[in-house]
């Protein structure tokens, strides 16, 4: 694979002129751009440059608004819904968690939905923007169906990324982000890109055979992993950020979507729990002797550390190059 070599400042401003060259305005632009800037920062490379073109598309079928104005209400003083305005995630997400973080500060517990909004990204950018404020932070979101519920060779249940980040004040937060496939379906489709098999177990082809062809999987479906236990948690996105928020399931979101490429319309819930409240006092400590032994036992990682140690390099970034020249080709 031939790469072209990007600074971070680089991958913004791309990312940033090929939104606004498609109808984005500044602040759209600029969540989006900065999002994609962050995954690559963390060589999380299937949330990073990779779904540009995909958000592009979603712009020019008019399907996203670019010029989205999100909303911001709350429903109780500990539950908060932000109406995203028909635009792409992050903006809408920038406009609620502030104020779900204060809220979680007062209550203890805050839950943050939101709906009309079409989520691309990463989830971690929302659960350790609350771990960075000592709050634990669950998130999930749906999509459209690509994964067969256990038991079954149909999909009805999106990839159903769900994250989950816990404080450690001083250090990189606990911080996980993963889809409840067996595989993201952007890894997925790297792998069909790059001409790799990825793992026994991670799908179906059409017909509902077994395969380790990603190509052959992009058209059938994927699994959950872990099996049932997977597929249960995948239920609970699909409850979580459907039922709970009132927005689509995965199956009525691609009933609704006009199939361009981009993301579908959907919801996502952010739920924030205050240690200092629910625990009390000590909580640090109490849980950094837990972590101590945790990791002390050899080949254990905490969760997220191989992306916080990614983000301590500034220099520039190995990026494939014909995304870079597809990008370019978009502004
Ligand atoms: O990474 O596949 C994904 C995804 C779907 C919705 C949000 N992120």
């Amino acid at each position: 694979m031939s790469t072209t070599s990007l600074s971070l400042d680089d991958i913004q401003a791309l990312a940033q002129s090929a939104l606004v060259a498609n109808g984005c305005d500044a602040d759209n632009a600029g969540a989006v751009a900065d999002i994609v800037t962050r995954a690559e920062r963390d060589g999380s490379h299937s949330h990073g440059l990779f779904r540009i073109p995909g958000y592009v598309k979603a712009l020019r079928s008019g399907k996203v608004n670019g010029n989205a104005r999100p909303r911001l209400s709350h429903r109780s003083p500990a539950i908060l819904h932000v109406d995203g305005d028909g635009g792409f995630a992050p903006l809408a997400q920038a406009t609620g968690l502030s104020a779900l973080a204060d809220a979680a500060h007062q209550i203890g517990v805050a839950a943050l939905s939101l709906t009309n909004i079409h989520h691309f990204a990463a989830l971690w950018p929302e659960t350790e923007f609350l771990a960075e404020r000592d709050l634990a932070g669950i998130a999930c979101t749906a999509y459209m169906p690509s994964v067969a519920p256990a038991g079954s060779t149909e999909k009805l249940f999106g990839t159903n990324p769900i994250s989950f980040a816990w404080p450690r004040p001083g250090k990189a937060p606990v911080c996980y982000d993963m889809a409840t496939a067996a595989m993201a379906m952007g890894d997925v489709m790297i792998a069909a890109r790059d001409g790799k098999s990825v793992p026994p177990g991670t799908g179906l082809d059409a017909e509902g055979n077994p395969t380790t062809d990603p190509a052959l999987i992009a058209k059938g479906v994927l699994l959950p992993f872990g099996g049932y236990k997977g597929s249960a948690i995948s239920l609970m996105v699909e409850l979580l950020a459907a039922g709970l928020t009132g927005e689509a399931f995965s199956y009525e979101a691609a009933i609704r979507d006009n199939h361009d490429g981009g993301p579908p319309r959907g919801g996502e819930m952010v739920i924030a729990l205050s240690p200092a409240l629910l625990a009390g006092p000590g909580w640090e400590d109490h849980v950094e002797g837990f972590m101590d032994r945790l990791t002390a036992l050899e080949g254990v990682r905490v969760p997220g550390a191989r992306r916080h140690a990614n983000r301590k390099d500034t220099g520039p970034r190995a990026i494939n190059a014909e995304l870079v020249e597809t990008i370019r080709a978009l502004i």
